[in-house]
């Protein structure tokens, strides 16, 4: 993926944010640590270093040090429809100010790019964001600052839809189906960009709806005709989902469904994780470190989920579930562009403003990271090899509750942004700006 915006040059030397000020300084009261500025008297005056966390001992130093280079490094992509109007499965809620446009959406998320200095790219779902020239949407996002990113297909809103799109046996309805996937290449080769994202509401509602297995050798059939329409450098990504909105069968209900037909169509097909789209109990941290060793892992939608597909904050239900899917991404060696692994959000904000919970959303996935990269691999390794249960077992829950959050401040102040990128987003005046430039037209929502 193309990452524009990111012209700063990576931190030169480990060491190098543990060895300066920078910007702010931190004082620590009780363990915690607390902004100057704030008439404290007594307290102590650190370097920006907490007590029993990181940056103690020279060895920590340098952990901090290496976790800051690698978070300067992580991107995170955030998705169009995460801008508009959206709901639950029984009524949307419209806010004010949300875009009506691909265009006004582009600009959130250039918003949110300002802020976090870590999202460059945004996705797209077509045709939510259907324009007629995709090459000048791709220059406006460039002119802004992002770029467009993931492609994403959907087949599940059209009437003729009712019966599922590529596993529909109505051969009519899967060509369509097909065509449409087939234009969602061509809108890579337009836009520039890598990845086509596919999930599909398919599946049935009743045994003996339909055959099972032919439905898996239509599913074969349609990857197989998109998969040879990709271009070189393009990627097609599967996602998969256990349930909804089919409640009896689920054509590509899991990870290794998605798998095995990935695996059949080669190298350009890669799994999408989801992580809101398991069964309650799932560990997708196996998943992630199965499918890495397999080089087969792709892509992140992440959310989280308290029930089913909640689609909310991601890191907000369950940060301690976030973190263990960032450690295996960690040691997978797998967070940095380099990798390939496209992490995207994909949320559905209802009751939140929409641009600020995107904001949050990043943050929390920094937090994780930067807590998996805090985590002392060699003695937990060394614990490991001598089957030091429980001394493992600690070394991995100090990387969890180590308080990060000091660390991204820095490095956010050291990257030229705000320390608090929520509240420097409020003082803005961005939201009173849309709020007050985006009256009349539609607003974007589902299904638009
Ligand atoms: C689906 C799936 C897709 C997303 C749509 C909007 O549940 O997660 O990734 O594009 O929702
Ligand atoms: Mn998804």
């Amino acid at each position: 993926m193309a990452t524009p915006g990111h012209t700063r040059p990576l931190l030169a030397t480990p060491g190098h944010l543990a060895c300066r000020r920078i910007g702010h300084s931190l004082y620590w009261r009780h363990g915690q640590p607390v902004r100057a500025g704030t008439g404290l008297e007594g307290v102590e005056k650190r370097e920006h270093v907490p007590q029993g966390g990181w940056g103690d001992t020279m060895a920590d130093t340098e952990t901090t040090a290496r976790a800051a280079a690698v978070l300067r490094t992580q991107r995170i992509e955030t998705p169009s429809w995460g801008y508009g109007n959206s709901g639950t499965r029984f009524k949307v809620f419209p806010q004010e100010g949300v875009p009506r446009t691909p265009y006004e959406k582009i600009d959130d998320a250039a918003t949110v790019h300002r802020f976090t200095g870590i999202t460059p790219t945004v996705s797209l779902h077509i045709p939510w964001d259907a324009v007629e020239d995709y090459g000048l949407l791709a220059k406006y996002a460039v002119d802004r600052g992002v770029a467009l990113g993931v492609i994403n297909a959907n087949t599940f809103q059209d009437d003729d839809y009712r019966l599922g799109s590529v596993t529909n046996p109505a051969p009519g309805v899967r060509r369509k189906a097909i065509d449409h996937l087939l234009e969602c290449v061509d809108i890579l080769d337009a836009t520039g960009s890598h990845d086509l994202k596919l999930w599909f509401a398919d599946g049935t509602n009743y045994p003996g709806q339909d055959s099972i297995r032919a439905r898996q050798d239509r599913l074969a059939e349609a990857l197989q005709e998109t998969y040879d329409r990709l271009g070189d450098h393009q990627r097609l990504l599967l996602e998969y989902k256990f349930f909804e909105p089919a409640f009896y069968h689920t054509d590509v209900p899991d990870w290794g469904t998605s798998y095995a037909h990935c695996l059949q169509l080669g190298d350009k097909a890669q799994v999408v994780i989801d992580t809101g789209h398991h069964a309650p109990g799932t560990n997708i941290e196996f998943i992630v470190a199965f499918l890495l060793r397999a080089g087969k892992l792709g892509a992140f939608d992440f959310n989280s989920r308290f029930y089913a597909d909640d689609d909310l904050m991601v890191g907000s239900a369950d940060p301690f579930q976030l973190f263990r899917i960032m450690y295996e991404i960690v040691q997978g060696g797998a967070l940095g562009p380099d990798a390939g692994i496209a992490f995207m959000l994909d949320q559905c904000h209802n009751i939140e403003a929409k641009i600020p919970a995107v904001i949050r959303s990043v943050m929390n996935v920094q937090e994780a990271t930067a807590k998996a990269l805090m985590v002392d691999v060699s003695a937990l390794s060394a614990a490991q090899q001598r089957g030091d249960v429980l001394a493992a077992n600690a070394a991995l829950m100090d990387g969890f509750n180590t308080d990060v959050r000091p660390l991204l401040a820095d490095l956010r102040a050291d990257m030229g942004l705000d320390p608090d990128p929520v509240a420097a987003y409020g003082r803005s005046g961005y939201a009173e700006k849309i709020r007050a430039e985006r009256v009349g037209g539609d607003a974007a929502g589902w299904g638009a």
